[in-house]
């Protein structure tokens, strides 16, 4: 998709790290259909975009976002919302194979919250609130709530927060293991680009295959996860990255990463 065309999202190369912003601030972000169309085309362009390495995903200072456009949902019917079908496009975030950092301050509710959690990490400004309130509206988390604070949380904490809708502080989502780190509100992003720029000094296909590894940890066994592991680890064996990372040690230098 042509930036120039582009009417909630901005992006900004920085090096190898793209630097993608949601701007519909008058509505906290919220999410309607068109903006997480152009998110969804903006991170696929960016993961077939050699030069990008590594993807912050960040909002405004008041709000990440603060979930699903509810104007747009409130006279949707059951069946109209399976035909559209257009709510699919949230898996293909998940399709990214390059790391995405979220860089939260403010609000981060419902489909906000799941964005977040849907990227690899997170890093949260002070001001930053993750809740998923659906249940407020009379519904449910629909984009991944319900797995990813189980996973994180357990059976206890996440029905507490997604049965209650109440919001938590970035310090409590940090203690609770959902955010990588707290930040003043200010350096929030500036902390996400410097994390961003040095995972994207790694070997890139090597980060790649550690990300696909670790979701599948999520997924799998235990033994078929060693498995599928063990087959990636290989992998790299075929890249020149490994042969420049491993020569640069012997030779006592810093290694040059090239993505293959
Ligand atoms: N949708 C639409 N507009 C929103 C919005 C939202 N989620 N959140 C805020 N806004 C708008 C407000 O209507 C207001 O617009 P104007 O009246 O100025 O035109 C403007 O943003 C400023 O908001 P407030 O005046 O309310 O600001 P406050 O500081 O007083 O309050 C707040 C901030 C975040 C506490 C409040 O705005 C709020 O409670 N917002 C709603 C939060 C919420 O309930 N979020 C969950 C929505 S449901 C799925 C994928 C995703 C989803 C489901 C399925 N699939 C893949 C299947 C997601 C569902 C959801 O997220």
């Amino acid at each position: 998709m042509e930036e120039a065309k582009l009417k909630y999202i901005s992006v900004e190369h920085d090096g190898a790290v793209a630097l993608v912003r949601i701007r519909r601030e008058d509505q906290l972000n919220a999410l309607n259909l068109a903006l997480v169309d152009e998110l969804v085309e903006v991170l696929e362009a960016c993961d077939r975009d050699d030069a990008v390495r590594c993807i912050v995903l960040t909002g405004g200072p008041k709000a990440f976002a603060a979930g699903a456009d509810i104007g747009e949902m409130a006279e949707m019917t059951a069946i109209g919302m399976k035909k559209l079908g257009q709510f699919r496009v949230w898996d293909r975030i998940r399709g990214v194979s390059k790391p995405i950092l979220a860089a939260v301050n403010g609000f981060a509710l419902g489909g906000g919250c799941e964005l977040a959690m849907t990227c690899d990490l997170i890093i949260a400004g002070e001001s930053a609130r993750f809740g998923q309130p659906e249940v407020k509206l009379g519904v449910m988390p629909g984009a991944g709530g319900t797995q990813w604070w189980t996973r994180t949380l357990g059976k206890a904490r996440a029905l507490e927060l997604l049965w209650t809708g109440d919001p938590i502080t970035a310090e409590e989502a940090w203690r609770l293991g959902i955010v990588n780190k707290v930040v003043p509100d200010d350096r929030c992003v500036p902390e996400a680009t410097e994390m961003a720029r040095r995972i994207a000094e790694r070997p890139p296909m090597a980060i790649r295959l550690i990300k696909e590894a670790v979701y599948q940890a999520l997924d799998t066994t235990l033994q078929d996860g060693m498995e599928a592991e063990r087959n990636l680890f290989y992998l790299l064996f075929a890249t020149e990255d490994k042969s420049e990372g491993m020569r640069a040690f012997l030779e006592k230098r810093r290694p040059s990463f090239r993505g293959f």
